[in-house]
């Protein structure tokens, strides 16, 4: 039937498209990379919500985003990133909740299957629309490259790296910030969890993209400076295994990912700035 919809109850903020309201914007900017104390930040920013949930109060948002950043013994970057990403998806006006995903030790870290149980537990604490997969050292730099998912296609946002020089390393970089609709990484299946230590994970990623008939959405504003590596390099062991792994990608596709990532949830926090769960993965296989 019909329905009135009583005058009183359509506000303003009924008719604002949070995406064209963004006032704030400033486009490319250079952030100090300043560590602060989880403290420091939550004095900073009010507005965020327990848990680090922020929703816009003056439009309407119509994705809600899962943050989600795989971790493990990185909390001088976490709170690197976190000063600079925190205020920037506050003036993009995202509706947000930020989940760190921290492996349990020992074993390898397995980033894919990271980004596999942190989908499923964050579906668990709340529904999304948009599964933003944030690397802990990739500090946005442009604030004019939406957190926001594509209807159509998986997003690349981190598409300019300073570390590659803002230049496309590669056509098929799929690395550092990635974005997924539900539907969108349901039909991938997810990432493999057969990746343990550096890389070839993104690749795989990007391969069931393609084979899933999707395209990669990059925005001309995907800018990023890398946070540096007190080691010089990057203390993840660049994995001898991938290549054999990568090369089996095709037959595995539809069977290792999301469907099958086995792990258990050891622990949920919910912290002023984040909701950190831990999660165990099993290495021994
Ligand atoms: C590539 C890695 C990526 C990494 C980029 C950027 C591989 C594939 C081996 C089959 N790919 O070389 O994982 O994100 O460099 O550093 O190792």
């Amino acid at each position: 039937g019909t329905s009135v919809i009583p005058a009183w109850s359509v506000t303003m903020k009924d008719f604002v498209n949070c995406w064209n309201v963004s006032t704030y914007l400033v486009g490319r900017f250079q952030p100090k990379f300043t560590e602060f104390t989880p403290k420091e930040l939550a004095f900073m920013f009010p507005s965020l919500q327990e848990g680090g949930v922020f929703t816009p109060s003056s439009c309407t948002q119509d994705q809600k985003a899962a943050i989600l950043i795989p971790y493990r013994d990185r909390w001088k970057h976490l709170h690197t990133l976190l000063p600079v990403l925190i205020p920037l998806l506050m003036r993009q006006n995202v509706a947000f909740r930020i989940f760190i995903i921290e492996q349990e030790l020992p074993g390898e870290f397995n980033k894919g299957a990271l980004f596999n149980a942190g989908y499923l537990e964050a579906l668990k604490v709340e529904d999304f629309d948009c599964f933003i997969f944030h690397d802990v050292d990739m500090v946005p730099v442009n604030d004019r490259n939406p957190y926001r998912c594509d209807s159509q296609n998986p997003v690349h946002l981190a598409a300019y790296v300073d570390k590659f020089k803002y230049e496309p390393f590669y056509d098929g970089l799929f690395g550092g910030v990635v974005g997924f609709t539900k539907y969108q990484y349901e039909q991938v299946n997810g990432a493999s969890n057969m990746y343990f230590g550096w890389g070839a994970e993104d690749d795989d990623l990007r391969d069931r993209v393609f084979k899933k008939n999707f395209t990669i959405v990059r925005r001309p504003e995907g800018f990023y400076n890398m946070i540096k590596h007190s080691h010089g390099k990057s203390q993840w062991t660049p994995s001898l295994e991938r290549f054999k792994v990568y090369s089996k990608r095709y037959e595995r596709q539809d069977v290792d990912g999301l469907n099958s990532i086995v792990y258990h949830q050891r622990d949920l926090n919910i912290f002023p700035l984040y909701t950190w769960i831990k999660i165990w993965i099993n290495t021994t296989e």
